[in-house]
């Protein structure tokens, strides 16, 4: 399927990424990891990474602790189309070994990946099947075009393979199709396309590796470090970087304070703004509103903050830089862009979300 699909569906299948050997390889490799975690449990780098889950079937960051998914990681097929979307400069963001364990909760409900980081760039994800990944063994399902309009609220139930998960009165399970796969084939779809798995207690087992990645826009992993899989050569970094705009350079390279923050707030600091609001009124906000004010004064821009907004009550009405702090509601932030500048922007990001508040009007500091 073309990449096209992948824009218009959000997802597309690459038939026989990987080669027979390679995968009969990878079977008894995993088949003896998967024994290893079950009988030994001993993990060598349990300082670094998440321990393997193997009640819910998710080995997390297997790329790091083995050289066998390597190659996995960098599948010149998958590479082609994710160039597409993407651009040719692409790191490994999260990598996964998932699969079914039998007689364990193993079902994964619908939901959208990386929700609780929604501040962070789109990701694609790619689930290489190492088995023959078919409805009786709990292949992947998906909802075509379900990525189109970002994010959704979604609810967290602790302790199952799948912590976050969409609220159901999004979820039209009528469009649902089943994504059946041969071993060696590859799906990517976008990190906001609504996918799910059912649980299943079948004798064949459904392995597959999971790796998400990002492009060079931003650079932000959960665990460890990035990982360069296509690109990044001094070609591509000086175009990219030569493109940005002048201010937004000269801001970056003349103030090193500026590079503590978010990359999405020093470009909004050099583009057109509206009205804006600061989520906060602690030592960030302080900071982020100190930097606007620096901005303004040295290139002439003209970011104007109307208020500060908190969600503790009993600040509303007060000052902060005598500038009032305020209740946040969807009727005043609609008129506004909101700078998050505090420690808690997951949770204040995901309230803004939920309030109705549009992605392209938030920013994170
Ligand atoms: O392998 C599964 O059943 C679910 C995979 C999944 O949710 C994912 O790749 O994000």
């Amino acid at each position: 399927m073309p990449t096209s699909n992948l824009q218009e569906s959000g997802f597309c299948v690459v038939r026989n990424a990987v080669d027979s050997a390679t995968l009969a390889a990878m079977r008894e490799f995993t088949e003896d990891l998967i024994h290893f975690v079950d009988h030994q449990g001993l993990d060598p780098f349990y300082k670094y990474y998440l321990p393997h889950r193997n009640e819910n079937g998710v080995f997390l960051d297997v790329f790091q602790r083995h050289p066998e998914f390597h190659n996995w990681a960098k599948l010149p097929s998958v590479l082609d189309q994710l160039e597409n979307v993407i651009g040719p400069d692409i790191f490994l963001y999260e990598n996964s070994l998932l699969y079914k364990p039998k007689g364990k909760k193993n079902g994964v409900p619908w939901h959208q990946d990386f929700i609780s980081r929604a501040h962070e760039p789109i990701k694609y994800i790619v689930w290489v099947a190492i088995d023959d990944a078919k409805i009786e063994n709990g292949c992947l399902k998906v909802i075509p075009g379900s990525h189109k309009n970002g994010l959704y609220p979604y609810h967290t139930v602790q302790g199952e393979a799948h912590h976050s998960r969409i609220n159901q009165e999004y979820v039209d399970e009528s469009k649902a199709i089943y994504l059946e796969m041969d071993a060696g084939d590859a799906v990517i779809f976008s990190s906001h396309l609504f996918h799910s798995s059912e649980e299943v207690h079948s004798d064949k087992p459904r392995r597959a590796f999971r790796a998400a990645y990002q492009g060079f826009d931003e650079i932000t992993v959960p665990r460890g470090a990035p990982f360069v899989v296509r690109g990044g050569t001094p070609k591509s970094l000086a175009q990219r970087f030569n493109n940005q705009n002048d201010l937004l350079n000269r801001i970056l390279m003349e103030n090193k304070k500026l590079k503590a923050f978010h990359m999405d707030f020093i470009k909004f600091l050099t583009a057109p703004h509206k009205p804006t609001l600061i989520f906060g009124t602690g030592s960030h906000a302080e900071n982020v509103f100190k930097s606007i004010q620096l901005v303004n004064e040295k290139y002439g821009s003209e970011l104007k903050i109307s208020g500060f907004l908190d969600n503790d009550k009993q600040k509303w009405g007060a000052k902060f830089f005598d500038i009032d702090i305020i209740a946040p509601s969807i009727e005043l932030i609609n008129k506004h862009n909101v700078i998050i500048a505090s420690s808690y922007y997951n949770e204040i990001y995901c309230q803004l979300i939920n309030l109705g508040v549009s992605k392209s009007n938030i920013i994170l500091a």
